[in-house]
Protein backbone atom coordinates (compact mmCIF):
# COMPACT_ATOMS: atom_id res chain seq x y z
CA UNK A 1 0.00 0.00 0.00
CA UNK A 2 1.35 3.45 -0.97
CA UNK A 3 2.27 5.57 2.27
CA UNK A 4 0.37 8.52 2.75
CA UNK A 5 2.56 11.50 1.70
CA UNK A 6 4.45 13.40 4.66
CA UNK A 7 4.88 16.96 5.19
CA UNK A 8 8.16 17.13 3.84
CA UNK A 9 7.14 15.47 0.59
CA UNK A 10 4.16 17.33 0.22
CA UNK A 11 6.21 20.82 0.72
CA UNK A 12 9.07 19.49 -1.33
CA UNK A 13 6.37 18.46 -4.24
CA UNK A 14 5.03 21.67 -3.64
CA UNK A 15 8.30 23.67 -4.26
CA UNK A 16 9.06 21.47 -7.58
CA UNK A 17 5.19 21.63 -8.95
CA UNK A 18 4.07 24.99 -8.05
CA UNK A 19 7.39 27.06 -7.42
CA UNK A 20 5.36 29.05 -4.79
CA UNK A 21 7.86 27.43 -1.86
CA UNK A 22 10.90 29.41 -1.61
CA UNK A 23 13.24 26.69 0.81
CA UNK A 24 13.23 29.10 3.39
CA UNK A 25 9.14 29.18 3.90
CA UNK A 26 9.59 25.53 3.95
CA UNK A 27 11.67 25.30 6.36
CA UNK A 28 9.98 27.74 8.24
CA UNK A 29 6.04 25.32 7.38
CA UNK A 30 8.85 22.01 9.01
CA UNK A 31 9.56 24.31 11.63
CA UNK A 32 6.14 25.11 12.82
CA UNK A 33 5.04 21.95 12.57
CA UNK A 34 7.92 20.38 14.35
CA UNK A 35 7.19 22.89 17.21
CA UNK A 36 3.73 22.01 17.09
CA UNK A 37 4.45 18.30 17.93
CA UNK A 38 6.29 19.27 20.70
CA UNK A 39 3.43 21.49 22.18
CA UNK A 40 0.99 18.71 21.28
CA UNK A 41 2.88 16.16 23.20
CA UNK A 42 3.11 18.38 26.21
CA UNK A 43 -0.24 18.87 26.09
CA UNK A 44 -1.45 15.69 25.72
CA UNK A 45 0.31 14.86 29.32
CA UNK A 46 -2.11 16.72 30.79
CA UNK A 47 -2.11 16.57 35.03
CA UNK A 48 0.91 14.44 34.43
CA UNK A 49 2.95 16.54 33.04
CA UNK A 50 2.74 19.29 35.73
CA UNK A 51 1.41 21.66 32.58
CA UNK A 52 -2.37 22.23 33.51
CA UNK A 53 -3.64 25.06 35.40
CA UNK A 54 -2.81 28.89 35.19
CA UNK A 55 -0.11 30.87 36.08
CA UNK A 56 -1.55 33.41 38.38
CA UNK A 57 -0.64 36.44 35.71
CA UNK A 58 -2.67 38.10 32.68
CA UNK A 59 -1.04 38.33 29.13
CA UNK A 60 -0.66 41.18 27.17
CA UNK A 61 -4.91 40.63 26.52
CA UNK A 62 -5.76 41.36 30.17
CA UNK A 63 -5.94 37.25 30.12
CA UNK A 64 -5.25 34.67 32.47
CA UNK A 65 -2.49 32.97 31.37
CA UNK A 66 -2.00 29.09 31.47
CA UNK A 67 0.97 27.63 31.84
CA UNK A 68 0.70 26.45 28.87
CA UNK A 69 0.21 29.55 26.92
CA UNK A 70 3.73 30.43 27.81
CA UNK A 71 5.55 26.96 27.48
CA UNK A 72 3.64 27.15 23.80
CA UNK A 73 4.93 30.31 23.14
CA UNK A 74 8.63 29.85 24.81
CA UNK A 75 8.77 26.28 22.13
CA UNK A 76 7.42 28.48 18.74
CA UNK A 77 10.00 31.38 19.97
CA UNK A 78 12.99 28.32 20.31
CA UNK A 79 12.15 26.66 17.68
CA UNK A 80 12.30 29.40 15.13
CA UNK A 81 14.86 31.89 16.32
CA UNK A 82 17.90 29.96 14.85
CA UNK A 83 16.72 29.29 11.08
CA UNK A 84 17.72 31.64 9.77
CA UNK A 85 14.06 32.07 7.61
CA UNK A 86 12.73 35.06 9.97
CA UNK A 87 13.26 38.60 10.25
CA UNK A 88 10.50 38.81 13.40
CA UNK A 89 7.84 36.72 15.73
CA UNK A 90 4.27 38.15 16.99
CA UNK A 91 2.41 36.52 19.24
CA UNK A 92 -0.84 36.88 21.01
CA UNK A 93 1.56 35.97 24.71
CA UNK A 94 3.63 38.96 23.66
CA UNK A 95 2.71 43.05 24.06
CA UNK A 96 5.70 43.68 21.71
CA UNK A 97 7.39 42.06 18.32
CA UNK A 98 10.39 39.25 19.02
CA UNK A 99 13.45 40.14 16.84
CA UNK A 100 15.62 37.61 16.24
CA UNK A 101 18.56 37.45 18.44
CA UNK A 102 21.88 39.03 16.49
CA UNK A 103 23.72 35.77 17.03
CA UNK A 104 21.47 34.07 13.99
CA UNK A 105 20.94 35.03 10.47
CA UNK A 106 17.66 36.75 9.50
CA UNK A 107 15.30 35.83 7.22
CA UNK A 108 12.96 37.64 4.87
CA UNK A 109 9.51 36.22 6.65
CA UNK A 110 7.27 37.31 9.52
CA UNK A 111 5.83 34.73 12.02
CA UNK A 112 2.60 35.39 13.79
CA UNK A 113 0.77 32.72 16.28
CA UNK A 114 -1.39 32.32 18.49
CA UNK A 115 0.14 29.36 20.61
CA UNK A 116 -2.26 27.92 22.71
CA UNK A 117 -5.84 29.39 21.12
CA UNK A 118 -8.67 28.05 23.91
CA UNK A 119 -6.00 27.88 26.09
CA UNK A 120 -9.80 27.61 29.19
CA UNK A 121 -10.44 24.44 27.34
CA UNK A 122 -6.78 22.92 28.46
CA UNK A 123 -7.94 22.01 31.71
CA UNK A 124 -11.03 20.08 30.75
CA UNK A 125 -9.79 17.92 28.06
CA UNK A 126 -11.35 19.72 25.11
CA UNK A 127 -9.56 20.40 21.73
CA UNK A 128 -7.15 23.29 21.46
CA UNK A 129 -4.86 24.42 18.72
CA UNK A 130 -2.64 26.81 17.77
CA UNK A 131 -2.71 28.91 14.96
CA UNK A 132 0.16 30.81 12.54
CA UNK A 133 0.26 33.21 10.14
CA UNK A 134 3.11 34.16 7.46
CA UNK A 135 3.80 37.26 5.98
CA UNK A 136 6.70 38.68 3.99
CA UNK A 137 9.12 41.31 5.38
CA UNK A 138 8.53 44.78 3.36
CA UNK A 139 10.88 46.03 1.23
CA UNK A 140 11.94 48.78 3.16
CA UNK A 141 12.70 46.49 6.08
CA UNK A 142 15.32 45.77 3.89
CA UNK A 143 18.75 46.89 6.13
CA UNK A 144 17.03 48.36 8.71
CA UNK A 145 15.22 46.35 12.52
CA UNK A 146 12.15 45.03 11.70
CA UNK A 147 8.96 47.18 13.47
CA UNK A 148 5.46 46.47 14.38
CA UNK A 149 4.32 48.35 11.48
CA UNK A 150 6.06 46.11 9.20
CA UNK A 151 3.32 43.80 10.66
CA UNK A 152 0.46 45.78 9.63
CA UNK A 153 -0.19 43.92 6.56
CA UNK A 154 -3.64 43.47 5.16
CA UNK A 155 -4.68 39.23 5.82
CA UNK A 156 -4.04 39.26 1.48
CA UNK A 157 -0.71 39.53 1.85
CA UNK A 158 -0.07 36.40 3.96
CA UNK A 159 2.27 33.92 1.99
CA UNK A 160 1.20 31.21 4.65
CA UNK A 161 -1.56 30.37 7.13
CA UNK A 162 -2.35 26.91 9.32
CA UNK A 163 -3.44 25.39 12.40
CA UNK A 164 -2.41 22.64 14.67
CA UNK A 165 -5.69 21.13 16.70
CA UNK A 166 -4.43 18.86 19.48
CA UNK A 167 -7.93 16.73 20.37
CA UNK A 168 -8.93 13.48 19.48
CA UNK A 169 -6.14 13.16 16.72
CA UNK A 170 -2.96 15.54 16.41
CA UNK A 171 -3.51 17.63 13.33
CA UNK A 172 -2.35 20.16 11.01
CA UNK A 173 -4.00 22.10 8.38
CA UNK A 174 -2.31 24.05 6.66
CA UNK A 175 -2.32 26.47 2.96
CA UNK A 176 0.39 27.98 1.04
CA UNK A 177 -2.31 29.67 -1.22
CA UNK A 178 -2.73 27.31 -3.39
CA UNK A 179 -5.61 24.73 -1.62
CA UNK A 180 -6.29 23.61 1.95
CA UNK A 181 -4.34 20.27 3.34
CA UNK A 182 -4.80 18.77 6.62
CA UNK A 183 -2.37 16.22 7.86
CA UNK A 184 -2.01 13.46 10.70
CA UNK A 185 0.54 13.12 12.77
CA UNK A 186 1.80 9.66 12.76
CA UNK A 187 2.87 8.52 16.37
CA UNK A 188 4.70 5.89 15.75
CA UNK A 189 7.27 7.47 13.24
CA UNK A 190 6.38 11.05 14.26
CA UNK A 191 5.58 11.94 11.36
CA UNK A 192 2.44 14.31 9.43
CA UNK A 193 0.92 12.22 6.97
CA UNK A 194 -1.50 14.06 4.59
CA UNK A 195 -5.18 12.61 5.21
CA UNK A 196 -7.60 15.19 3.18
CA UNK A 197 -6.46 17.69 1.04
CA UNK A 198 -7.16 19.95 -1.15
CA UNK A 199 -10.06 20.36 0.55
CA UNK A 200 -13.56 21.98 -0.14
CA UNK A 201 -15.76 22.95 2.93
CA UNK A 202 -19.40 22.01 1.96
CA UNK A 203 -21.84 24.41 1.66
CA UNK A 204 -25.51 24.37 2.76
CA UNK A 205 -25.15 23.00 6.40
CA UNK A 206 -27.22 24.39 8.40
CA UNK A 207 -24.99 24.58 11.14
CA UNK A 208 -24.15 27.85 13.24
CA UNK A 209 -21.39 28.72 15.97
CA UNK A 210 -22.21 31.47 18.18
CA UNK A 211 -21.89 32.07 21.76
CA UNK A 212 -25.43 32.76 23.21
CA UNK A 213 -24.46 33.90 26.00
CA UNK A 214 -23.10 37.43 24.48
CA UNK A 215 -26.40 38.56 23.23
CA UNK A 216 -26.20 41.32 24.76
CA UNK A 217 -23.29 42.58 22.12
CA UNK A 218 -25.41 42.07 19.10
CA UNK A 219 -27.02 44.18 16.65
CA UNK A 220 -30.36 43.74 16.15
CA UNK A 221 -29.06 42.74 12.85
CA UNK A 222 -27.44 39.64 14.12
CA UNK A 223 -30.11 38.80 16.71
CA UNK A 224 -32.78 38.51 13.99
CA UNK A 225 -29.77 36.35 11.73
CA UNK A 226 -30.01 34.03 14.82
CA UNK A 227 -33.06 34.15 15.85
CA UNK A 228 -34.60 33.11 12.49
CA UNK A 229 -31.97 30.36 12.33
CA UNK A 230 -33.15 29.12 16.07
CA UNK A 231 -36.79 29.20 14.79
CA UNK A 232 -36.38 26.73 12.23
CA UNK A 233 -38.96 25.07 9.68
CA UNK A 234 -41.99 27.30 11.61
CA UNK A 235 -40.41 30.11 11.02
CA UNK A 236 -39.07 32.42 7.70
CA UNK A 237 -36.68 30.36 6.62
CA UNK A 238 -38.43 27.42 6.75
CA UNK A 239 -35.44 24.83 7.63
CA UNK A 240 -34.32 23.74 10.94
CA UNK A 241 -30.63 24.70 11.96
CA UNK A 242 -27.98 23.25 14.32
CA UNK A 243 -25.92 24.41 16.71
CA UNK A 244 -22.27 24.43 17.77
CA UNK A 245 -20.05 26.40 19.95
CA UNK A 246 -16.99 24.53 21.73
CA UNK A 247 -14.94 27.78 22.95
CA UNK A 248 -12.00 26.98 21.07
CA UNK A 249 -12.29 28.79 17.13
CA UNK A 250 -9.49 26.28 16.05
CA UNK A 251 -11.92 23.44 16.69
CA UNK A 252 -15.01 25.62 15.68
CA UNK A 253 -13.11 26.07 12.29
CA UNK A 254 -11.85 22.62 11.77
CA UNK A 255 -15.59 21.20 11.54
CA UNK A 256 -16.89 23.76 9.41
CA UNK A 257 -14.17 22.82 6.88
CA UNK A 258 -14.79 19.52 6.99
CA UNK A 259 -18.57 19.49 6.87
CA UNK A 260 -19.84 23.42 6.27
CA UNK A 261 -21.28 25.92 8.71
CA UNK A 262 -21.08 28.86 9.83
CA UNK A 263 -19.36 30.38 12.64
CA UNK A 264 -20.15 33.97 14.21
CA UNK A 265 -18.38 36.14 16.64
CA UNK A 266 -19.20 39.84 15.80
CA UNK A 267 -17.84 42.73 17.59
CA UNK A 268 -19.97 43.99 20.40
CA UNK A 269 -22.08 46.43 19.27
CA UNK A 270 -22.51 48.30 22.91
CA UNK A 271 -18.78 50.20 22.15
CA UNK A 272 -16.89 50.87 19.30
CA UNK A 273 -13.54 48.08 18.20
CA UNK A 274 -14.58 46.34 21.53
CA UNK A 275 -14.50 42.50 19.70
CA UNK A 276 -13.31 39.23 21.25
CA UNK A 277 -11.33 38.00 18.23
CA UNK A 278 -7.97 39.30 17.29
CA UNK A 279 -7.25 40.17 13.48
CA UNK A 280 -3.27 39.18 13.01
CA UNK A 281 -2.97 35.79 14.20
CA UNK A 282 -6.60 34.73 14.21
CA UNK A 283 -8.71 36.19 12.04
CA UNK A 284 -6.57 36.67 9.18
CA UNK A 285 -5.22 33.11 9.55
CA UNK A 286 -8.49 31.48 9.15
CA UNK A 287 -10.18 33.49 6.84
CA UNK A 288 -7.36 32.71 4.02
CA UNK A 289 -7.82 29.04 4.71
CA UNK A 290 -11.64 29.07 4.99
CA UNK A 291 -11.24 31.24 1.35
CA UNK A 292 -8.72 28.86 -0.07
CA UNK A 293 -11.59 26.01 0.75
CA UNK A 294 -13.84 27.93 -1.00
CA UNK A 295 -15.99 29.44 2.01
CA UNK A 296 -15.69 33.32 2.83
CA UNK A 297 -14.34 35.16 5.93
CA UNK A 298 -15.54 38.86 6.93
CA UNK A 299 -16.20 41.26 10.25
CA UNK A 300 -20.03 40.53 9.62
CA UNK A 301 -19.61 43.53 5.99
CA UNK A 302 -16.33 43.63 5.00
CA UNK A 303 -13.84 40.59 3.88
CA UNK A 304 -11.26 40.03 6.34
CA UNK A 305 -8.21 39.53 4.20
CA UNK A 306 -9.03 43.37 2.75
CA UNK A 307 -8.88 44.64 6.70
CA UNK A 308 -5.98 47.62 6.58
CA UNK A 309 -4.53 46.55 10.67
CA UNK A 310 -3.76 49.23 12.26
CA UNK A 311 -1.93 47.55 15.89
CA UNK A 312 -0.26 44.18 16.30
CA UNK A 313 -3.02 43.18 18.73
CA UNK A 314 -6.40 44.43 17.59
CA UNK A 315 -9.67 42.83 17.84
CA UNK A 316 -12.12 42.27 15.14
CA UNK A 317 -15.65 40.85 14.69
CA UNK A 318 -15.65 37.62 13.14
CA UNK A 319 -18.10 35.17 10.80
CA UNK A 320 -16.84 32.83 8.28
CA UNK A 321 -17.72 30.00 6.78
CA UNK A 322 -20.79 29.24 4.50
CA UNK A 323 -20.70 31.60 1.18
CA UNK A 324 -24.74 31.98 1.53
CA UNK A 325 -24.47 32.28 5.34
CA UNK A 326 -21.68 34.58 5.45
CA UNK A 327 -23.72 36.78 2.96
CA UNK A 328 -26.57 36.63 5.05
CA UNK A 329 -24.76 38.14 8.00
CA UNK A 330 -23.68 41.06 5.51
CA UNK A 331 -27.07 41.48 4.66
CA UNK A 332 -28.85 41.67 8.09
CA UNK A 333 -25.91 44.24 8.64
CA UNK A 334 -27.11 46.87 6.22
CA UNK A 335 -28.64 49.90 7.47
CA UNK A 336 -32.27 49.79 7.52
CA UNK A 337 -33.17 51.79 4.14
P1 LIG B 1 -16.00 32.77 24.57
C1 LIG B 1 -10.61 31.24 22.82
O1 LIG B 1 -10.25 32.04 23.94
C2 LIG B 1 -11.14 32.18 21.76
O2 LIG B 1 -10.17 33.12 21.44
C3 LIG B 1 -11.57 31.38 20.53
O3 LIG B 1 -10.79 30.27 20.34
C4 LIG B 1 -13.01 31.02 20.84
O4 LIG B 1 -13.81 30.88 19.68
C5 LIG B 1 -13.49 32.20 21.68
O5 LIG B 1 -12.32 32.80 22.24
C6 LIG B 1 -14.40 31.75 22.80
O6 LIG B 1 -14.89 32.92 23.41
O7 LIG B 1 -16.47 34.20 24.79
O8 LIG B 1 -17.08 31.86 24.03
O9 LIG B 1 -15.27 32.16 25.74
Amino acid sequence: MTQRPTLTRFLIEQQRQENILPAELRLLIETVARACKTIGHAISKGALGEVLGSLGQENVQGEVQKKLDVIANELLLDANEWGGHLAAMASEEMETIHLIPNRYPKGEYLLLFDPIDGSSNIDVGLSVGTIFSVLKAPPQAEGREITEEDFLQPGVTQVAAGYAMYGPQTLLVLTLGTGVYEFTLDREVGAWRMTDGPLQMPQGNREFAINMARRCQWTPGIARYVEERIAGSDGPLGEDYNMRWTGSMVADVHRILKRGGVFLYPADARKAGKARLRLMYEANPMAMLIEQAGGAATDAQTRILDLQPTSLHQRVGLVLGDRAEVAAVAEVMEPCA
